[in-house]
């Protein structure tokens, strides 16, 4: 069968600046820097982000690669930590200005769309120290001005922004679940920062809209979106899975683009004593300055049941697991190496919910993909990874996503992750996802073969399934 997209098709990939270009030339630490700094056996293999992709000093040819793989737009993310020399005044590192500067240019004159996102978990490790980071107002009124510093010096060549990668795994990367610096477990913290985190984004598109000059630019939110499926139709599990999607999905997805949190979140939080403290012109804020656009991250879905003990009974802090328990559902199809569930229908659903909820509005696939260890097994003769693992997973989602646009909903286009093999968090380079692979050893960049199978499909916007 052959699916045709549209003629202007965003065909791309995304990758970040932490997780790509390596601390050179950087004069601060953002939190992942800071971390590894204080504890590398936190990271795979002792790996951390000095070194990164190399995409610092190896800009062209990376860029001259990306081309070759029939890309038109490539996500990465400006760095907090490499821009701005003093976070207060939000003034210049101008040779950092002028790195950025160069790699903006060298994508446009290689006819790929740089889409430009502003926060990507770089939190930089001394407003952390010194405020507490996201738990602090005054951090997101500090966002703000390096964001209007990025419009002012960019914004004449960008037209794509993005104020913040997958704000809820922030949240639970730094507040529940211990997997992004400070690695603490505080439900209650983690319910106020979220809400900041939704203001300085709110803050930020003001900003944009005061700021910017061209009317064909265009700003957003990008969401990791995670469906929250109930594991059977009992009143139990359907209330578990109501929780869930409110909380993972619907608190930043109906602020960022309805510009009020879901009341039914907000009763609850309320009702437990967690509810963030808020102004009414702060709500004012998040509701006059919605996306234009979204970006959405899917990876996987979550399944869910009711908490094997009741939420209310439970005499410890508040969390919002209390609500629901993940279900292994029996027969799943998994990515063993990541340990994530592949559910390629969730971005049908997410495709509709989006038509039908949120006033259709536009928006992309702007991650998604495979991580898959040891990539090495699969080296040919010629040296070429034949990952055909990953284009069945490429090939799947996008089936998925074509009926749904099929359906009405408007979807302008897909990125992987990631363009070339990149630094990952904790995970450093155990999961590779790129079309072309990295070697670590001495940062030979060469591109797979979901790398060549890319470049038809972008060329020709068929796919063949
Ligand atoms: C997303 C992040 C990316 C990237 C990706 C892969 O959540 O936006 O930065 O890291 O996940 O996940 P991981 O690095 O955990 O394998």
């Amino acid at each position: 069968m052959k699916l045709t997209f549209p003629k202007d098709f965003w065909w791309g990939a995304a990758t970040s600046g932490p997780q790509s270009e390596g601390r050179f030339g950087k004069d601060h630490a953002n939190v992942f820097d800071y971390w590894y700094d204080m504890d590398p056996g936190v990271f795979y293999d002792q790996v951390g982000p000095n070194v990164a992709s190399n995409f610092y000093n190896s800009f062209k040819e990376d860029i001259r690669l990306m081309k070759e793989v029939g890309l038109n737009s490539v996500r990465t993310s400006i760095q907090w930590t490499r821009l701005i020399d003093d976070f207060e005044t939000a003034s210049l590192n101008q040779a950092n200005v002028d790195f950025y500067n160069a790699v903006i240019d060298e994508f446009i004159a290689n006819g790929i769309r740089p889409v430009m996102n502003l926060h990507h978990f770089d939190l930089p490790a001394e407003l952390y120290h010194k405020y507490g980071g996201w738990e602090n107002k005054h951090v997101g009124d500090l966002f703000v001005k390096f964001a209007e510093q990025c419009f002012r010096l960019f914004g004449d060549r960008i037209k794509d922004w993005f104020t913040f990668n997958e704000p809820m795994v922030i949240v639970e990367g730094q507040y529940l679940h211990q997997f992004h610096y400070p690695n603490l477990v505080d439900g209650k913290k983690a319910v106020q920062v979220a809400y900041n985190i939704q203001l300085a984004s709110a803050k930020t598109i003001r900003a944009f809209r005061q700021i910017n000059q061209n009317p064909e630019s265009k700003i957003g939110i990008i969401l990791n979106l995670t469906p929250a499926y109930p594991a059977s139709q009992s009143a139990g599990d359907l209330a578990a899975s109501e929780f869930a999607d409110l909380w993972l999905n619907r608190l930043f997805m109906d602020a960022s683009t309805l510009g009020a949190f879901p009341t039914g979140l907000v009763a609850r939080l309320e009702a437990d004593g967690v509810l963030w403290e808020a102004t009414p012109e702060e709500l004012a804020i998040i509701k006059d300055n919605t996306i234009d656009y979204l970006g959405v991250n899917f990876y996987h879905p979550h399944r869910v049941q009711a908490p094997a003990i009741s939420a209310n009974s439970l005499a410890v802090d508040w969390l919002p697991e209390k609500y629901f328990d993940e279900y292994e559902m029996p027969g799943r199809r998994m990515n063993v190496d990541k340990g994530w569930e592949i559910y390629p229908k969730a971005v049908y659903d997410i495709a509709l919910d989006i038509r039908d909820n949120y006033g259709n509005i536009d928006w992309f696939v702007s991650e998604n993909g495979m991580g898959v260890s040891r990539e090495d097994r699969y080296l040919n003769d010629a040296g070429v990874i034949e990952d055909d693992y990953r284009i069945q997973f490429i090939q799947e989602h996008l089936y998925w996503l074509h009926k749904g646009m099929e359906e009405g909903s408007n979807c302008f286009g897909y990125h992987l992750w990631t363009p070339i093999d990149c630094w990952s968090w904790k995970n450093a380079y155990r999961n590779r996802y790129g079309f072309i692979s990295t070697d670590i050893r001495n940062q030979k960049k060469t591109i797979k073969k979901s790398g060549h199978w890319f470049k038809e499909v972008a060329a020709t916007d068929v796919l063949e399934v």
